[in-house]
């Protein structure tokens, strides 16, 4: 282990230097450090070069001597060693002093697909899909990735917290969870198997299984015919499943409380990527929750707008969401009581009327993020179902087993975390947030 240690910090070649990371440097004003990241810009004033070298953590400006930068280009790998100096002109305060480069990752490019160190010239999405590790170089693309990362960390803290324990289920499966054709099949050896379209079922057993309160955090699959700005075919999917639950607005307390925290904590430890962002987050959020019956008669009231029956669609969403940014000055909103005919079999149906669901989405901004719900929990009523919704019990008797073994009154719900992460920072496409995407057309890279 030693040895390792020593390998990787190189200490003997560098002057017995430790690496230090740019957003650490203010701490190290006067001395001498080894800093290491990739060339950004270079700015040749023939008497002087001022290097922008950027690691993962930021840029710093480098002051070189002509002879101390030959042969460097953009995006070199490079070392650097270094007195970190103030200079209120230099952007930051804090410059290097550099006293020695050395390039530890050449560069074969002819041209740069695209530019990375400036804000303008912003190339073609698609362009910056087909060479996403070049565009991951731009900051405000690494942004992206910065509050996705958070918002994981606030998800798993926030339910940590909260007594829920982690899970990772099989994503090759047998049988289909949310119903519907939209399944990738995969061949598994003689048979045929297919990628869990959500960890639906298996989170619901381990709830059963004595675990409680789960969440997962893992990849889902939906075949889906639909190329658009909010669809993906593999997602990152945030689910939660909760034992002993009173009802549906339980869970809807649990995500709201989620929001609050998670704005909470991006507002701390994301300034800088809101600010590039022009992000303005609220501390505080009381999310109103309408029954589906309701937004249907403010969609037709108030806007002329027509819905499909059991559900609204994506005009819909936005336009209810507009109502609920007007009317209640919140961003988001819970939709309730979905029909038994648009929910999968798995979902519970209302106390009062029983063709209604104690289900919900949940709307951010125009987009539904979020679907849940209370589940049946009584293994014949949950038999009898499948069978009303056409489908073969004997298909989900790995489902169903956990069932016959006091199975509590139960429930859940998952938030996408392309469509969470595109939704807080207000891009416009889901692509921008899903570092490798997968969609109708995109298998590389
Ligand atoms: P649902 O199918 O509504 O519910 O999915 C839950 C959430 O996952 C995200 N999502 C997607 N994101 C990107 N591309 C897609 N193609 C895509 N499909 C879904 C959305 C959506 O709101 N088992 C239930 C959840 C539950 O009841 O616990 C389910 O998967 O943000």
């Amino acid at each position: 282990m030693a040895q390792l240690k020593r390998a990787f910090t190189n200490d003997k070649e560098n002057e017995g230097l430790k690496r230090v990371f740019i957003n650490e440097l203010k701490d190290y004003t006067n001395q001498k450090v080894l800093l290491r990241g990739w060339v950004h810009k270079i700015t040749d004033l023939s008497h002087v070069v001022f290097i922008r070298l950027r690691d993962k953590s930021g840029i710093i400006q480098l002051v070189c001597e002509k002879n101390q930068i030959k042969d460097l280009r953009l995006e070199n790998a490079i070392e650097v060693i270094g007195t970190v100096c103030t200079n209120e002109k230099a952007p930051g305060k804090i410059e290097i002093q550099v006293k020695k480069i050395e390039i530890v990752g050449n560069a074969y490019y002819d041209k740069l697909p695209f530019e990375i160190n400036s804000l303008k010239n912003k190339a073609a999405l698609e362009t910056q899909l087909d060479h996403r590790t070049i565009s991951l170089r731009r900051p405000e693309i690494r942004a992206i990735f910065k509050v996705q990362n958070e918002i994981e960390s606030a998800f798993r803290n926030y339910l940590k917290e909260r007594n829920f324990e982690q899970i990772h289920t099989a994503k090759i499966i047998d049988s289909s969870t949310e119903g519907g054709s939209e399944m990738f099949t995969v061949n598994y050896f003689d048979r045929r198997s297919f990628l869990a379209q959500s960890p639906q079922f298996y989170k619901q057993m381990m709830v059963g299984a004595g675990l409680e309160r789960v969440f997962e955090i893992g990849h889902a699959y939906r075949a889906e015919l639909h190329n658009t700005w909010r669809h993906l075919n593999e997602y990152v999917s945030l689910d939660v499943e909760v034992g002993f639950i009173k009802d549906e607005f339980e869970l809807m307390d649990l995500e709201e409380g989620f929001i609050n925290y998670l704005f909470n904590h991006l507002n701390k430890v994301c300034k800088k990527e809101l600010e590039m962002y022009k992000i303005d987050l609220p501390n505080e959020v009381f999310i109103p929750r309408i029954t589906l019956e309701e937004a249907h008669d403010i969609l037709l009231y108030k806007y002329n707008k027509k819905s499909p029956i059991g559900n609204i669609d994506s005009e819909g969403e936005v336009l209810i969401s507009k109502y609920v940014k007007e009317k209640y000055n919140c961003d988001f909103v819970f939709l309730t009581k979905y029909p038994v005919s648009k929910r999968p079999m798995y979902t519970m149906p209302d106390d009062k009327n029983k063709d209604l669901t104690k289900s919900f989405d949940l709307i951010y901004d125009g987009l539904e993020i979020t679907t849940g719900g209370q589940r049946i929990n009584d293994y014949q009523m949950l038999k009898d179902n499948i069978i009303k919704f056409g489908l073969n019990p004997d298909d989900f008797d790995f489902y169903l087993e956990t069932f016959k073994y006091g199975m509590p009154p139960h429930g859940g719900f998952a938030i996408g975390l392309e469509r969470l992460t595109m939704k807080i920072l207000k891009l416009t496409n889901i692509r921008e947030a899903t570092l490798i995407p997968r969609d109708m057309k995109r298998l590389t890279p």
